[in-house]
């Protein structure tokens, strides 16, 4: 069976990662400005400061959204422009940037996705304890009043936030994302929670407040793991290692400690002891009707069972294909992950990202040539297609690839490169690669040509 008639077909992008205009029209310093303006945090002391420029580059950025022909364009909002100190003072020229956004997007039938939440934390609140503040998720709920009140007329599609767990892992716990911290577990629990309330209040003040119709979900990460046969224990295995994890010395907080909480009600039992007295309390809060789940997928891992440990990880062959993350090329976590969360919550997936970085530049005839991406697409798609075809049609509701731009890769700075469109950044000219090309064809198909070429 191919994709559903009305299947998703987008791209997506985060603020901080793109916009530039770090100190323009009011917008207020976020964790991450701080964060890559510090020695030693970033590859080459790289930092958001003018990015792709896509603050003063919309009407271009649009245009190449509607040559790739995309039916949705999942964009983030920086809070700060927004609220510059987090809180309080609305800035109506933040407001107006994404009104432009909105309305163009809008124009040229593109359905905004908005991700309320995409890292660039306000540095005011982060210097009042951040998530470990317990009124950090009041501070979030009155943030999403203000997006609900002015753009609910003609924003639909919600995501509170774009992975908890790296920014909450990553940023509290390890310390190589902003605001840097490696906090001990209760803690960086105690974030978490307070991460997962702010989700619960947000998602009531988007439904009580909207005047379209709501579509409101969150994006979750985490390790993808595949079971190394088609054996029943294996892939019991594999259920194992992705919903009652072993407990290490790193968190690694996985898909199941989000959206376990999230949509069941219920904190896995190694999280527990690490809860702040009286969470439960928070439940009924945390745990709110969602219309879907966004996934971000990468990569993955095998797993098999063992009579001991219930499963294992699988070491990697020699030599294993491996994109310029040093992430490997694994087509399956496309099909296993979405399977796994279809079957554990019962909720719409979308593939909120999805993409390789590659060591991309532009050729002798200005051209930027990138097999390994469009095979890259291919491969993973099919996996995906597979799924669809099992029976998930209806589940599976679209498609984003991570990501629009070449950009700000966070901590690696922008020589990785993610993007469909190859930015130069002295001269900040786009180029589309061929991969560009590649995807208007496929989105053109609704997904047909996966199955006409090899
Ligand atoms: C995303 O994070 C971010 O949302 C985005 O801003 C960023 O630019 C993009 O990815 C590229 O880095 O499957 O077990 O092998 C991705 C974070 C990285 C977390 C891959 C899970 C999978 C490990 N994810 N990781 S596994």
């Amino acid at each position: 069976m191919p994709f559903k008639e009305n299947f998703v077909w987008g791209t997506a992008t985060a603020a901080y990662q793109i916009e530039g205009g770090a100190s323009q029209d009011g917008r207020g310093p976020t964790v991450w400005d701080d964060f890559s303006h510090t020695t030693g945090k970033t590859r080459f002391g790289d930092h958001g400061d003018q990015a792709c420029d896509s603050y003063n580059r919309l009407d271009e950025d649009l245009e190449i959204l509607k040559t790739l022909g995309v039916k949705a364009y999942r964009f983030s909002i920086c809070w700060t422009r927004i609220l510059p100190e987090g809180t309080g003072k609305v800035n109506p020229l933040g407001l107006k940037y994404y009104d432009r956004l909105i309305d163009r997007l809008l124009a040229s039938k593109i359905i905004p996705f908005v991700t309320i939440f995409h890292w660039d934390y306000p540095l005011e609140l982060y210097y009042q304890g951040g998530w470990l503040n317990a009124k950090s998720p009041q501070w979030f709920a009155e943030y999403v009043r203000v997006l609900v009140d002015h753009f609910s007329d003609r924003v639909q599609y919600w995501i509170t936030q774009n992975e908890p767990q790296c920014y909450i892992g990553l940023g509290h716990e390890l310390g190589r994302h902003a605001p840097g911290l490696q906090l001990p577990r209760k803690q960086v629990i105690r974030a978490w929670h307070h991460n997962l309330i702010a989700h619960g209040l947000s998602v009531e003040v988007i439904r009580e407040n909207a005047k379209l119709k709501p579509y409101i979900g969150i994006v979750s990460c985490g390790g993808s793991p595949i079971p190394l046969t088609d054996r029943r224990e294996d892939r019991e295995a594999a259920l194992k290692a992705m919903f009652n994890q072993k407990d290490g010395e790193r968190l690694n907080l996985s898909h199941g400690d989000l959206l376990d909480p999230v949509v069941l009600g219920k904190y896995p039992d190694r999280l527990v002891p690490f809860l702040p007295a009286g969470y439960e309390k928070e439940m009924a809060i945390i745990t709110q009707p969602l219309d879907y789940i966004g996934l971000n997928l990468y990569s993955g891992f095998h797993v098999k069972y063992d009579e001991k440990e219930g499963y294992l990880r699988e070491a990697e062959p020699v030599g294993k294909e491996e994109t310029s993350m040093e992430w490997k090329v694994e087509p399956k976590c496309l099909y296993w992950t979405p399977k796994m969360v279809i079957d554990r919550y019962q909720l719409p997936v979308y593939i909120t990202e999805n993409g390789m970085a590659n060591n991309d530049w532009v050729a002798l005839d200005g051209q930027v040539h990138d097999p390994q991406r469009i095979d890259f697409i291919k491969r993973y798609l099919k996996e995906l297609l597979k799924l669809a075809d099992e029976g998930y049609q209806n589940k599976l509701a679209g498609y984003f690839y991570w990501s629009l731009l070449d950009n700000f890769e966070w901590a690696l700075g922008y020589t990785k490169r993610f993007g469909l469109v190859h930015v130069d950044f002295t001269t900040l000219k786009r180029t589309m690669k061929d991969s560009a090309y590649y995807y208007q064809k496929l989105i053109a198909s609704n997904g047909e040509l996966l199955n006409a070429e090899r």
